[in-house]
């Protein structure tokens, strides 16, 4: 979980980039939950910690193509109501950015930590290459369903071809990559494993108390907020898993921002990635311009409030830690049935 020695050589590697994080070469193992800000932590520890971020992003929080994708977005859609990106796009994929490119000042991160300037890294096709193959491994191994929206499979992108003509390639004739030439290795993926599943770090706790959700938002994330969530109530036929939903995530497009949500966790400090109480972060990886924005985040809770002895509780404490220093405005969280 290095960054391969084919990258590194300044003098013999065409594929070398000078602006990676010079903290981040080898032998420093990746760390899948970077937060822009270096942790020491044993690269023992910190593999393990990877292995659980995998299992929880890819298994426990990506059960639909859309969870793993991001949600749709079509021409003349309201974008504050979109339900946003997706799980895989945001951890691991936003993080491998912001950990590989250079920190100039903490907003602005560049090469690979920017959208605009991190194809000129030639890291970037590997990484885009490997979360091809997730996509690959979500859809063969974790048997996922792959998207039927005709929107989607219609969509077309105009690339040059050999011949330096330009060319229309739709998505439908991107799906089996064998078709396109080329498969990816088969090599164990310990993250499969049943004991890289993040486990409780103490069961059926007593909650502390918080503040109604109405009683704080909106408001901008500057420091840890402390709710206590109200579960809905079921009635009738329809899904009965639970997501939590950060409603109205104000941010500028052109910063860094990331901040991790828990639920039911009376010490943030003490969690880390193989607990179940981390649910996972929000990021927003920096483009090259401003602009405003307004987002939803959902987590899946129903198989964590089981694993958390807490199936039966009404109520669930959530804790959002902010983890950049770019303003972020956060308009309410809720708990509502999946749909
Ligand atoms: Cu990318």
């Amino acid at each position: 979980m290095q960054i391969p020695p084919m990258y590194n050589s300044v003098v013999t590697s065409p594929l070398y980039d000078c602006l990676r994080n010079p903290d981040h070469l080898p032998p420093s193992v990746i760390n899948l939950d970077w937060s822009n800000d270096d942790v020491t932590v044993d690269p023992e520890v910190q593999i393990k910690y990877n292995l659980y971020t995998m299992h929880r992003q890819m298994i426990k929080q990506s059960k639909s193509p859309t969870e793993f994708f991001g949600n749709p977005y079509r021409a003349g859609d309201d974008i504050t109501t979109l339900n946003g990106a997706g799980e895989i796009e945001q951890t691991p994929h936003n993080n491998v950015h912001s950990w590989t490119g250079t920190v100039v000042d903490p907003s602005n991160l560049i090469n690979m930590g920017a959208f605009y300037s991190a194809a000129r890294d030639p890291i970037f096709y590997a990484h885009h290459a490997n979360v091809d193959r997730m996509w690959t491994i979500w859809l063969n191994q974790l048997k996922g369903n792959n998207f039927t929206d005709p929107d989607w499979l219609n969509a077309y992108f105009i690339f040059y071809n050999e011949e330096a003509k330009p060319v229309r390639v739709r998505i439908q004739d991107c799906l089996d990559t064998t078709k396109l030439g080329y498969t990816y290795e088969d090599v164990p993926i310990l993250w499969l494993d049943a004991s890289t599943r993040p486990q409780p770090r103490a069961k059926a706790k007593t909650l502390p108390s918080a503040p109604d959700p109405a009683q704080v938002f909106p408001t901008t994330l500057d420091k840890p907020i402390n709710v206590i969530v109200q579960r809905p109530k079921k009635s009738g036929s329809g899904s009965s898993e639970e997501i939590l939903v950060i409603e109205g995530i104000e941010y500028d497009k052109g910063n860094y921002v990331k901040f991790n949500v828990y639920i039911n966790e009376d010490d943030v400090n003490a969690s880390h990635p193989d607990n179940t109480e981390y649910l996972g972060s929000f990021s927003n990886l920096p483009h090259g311009h401003r602009m405003s924005y307004k987002t939803n985040k959902r987590f899946r809770i129903s198989e964590v409030l089981e694993e958390l002895g807490a199936r039966d509780y009404d109520r669930v404490l959530v804790t959002l830690v902010p983890k950049s220093v770019n303003p972020v405005k956060i308009n309410g969280v809720k708990i509502v049935f999946d749909s």
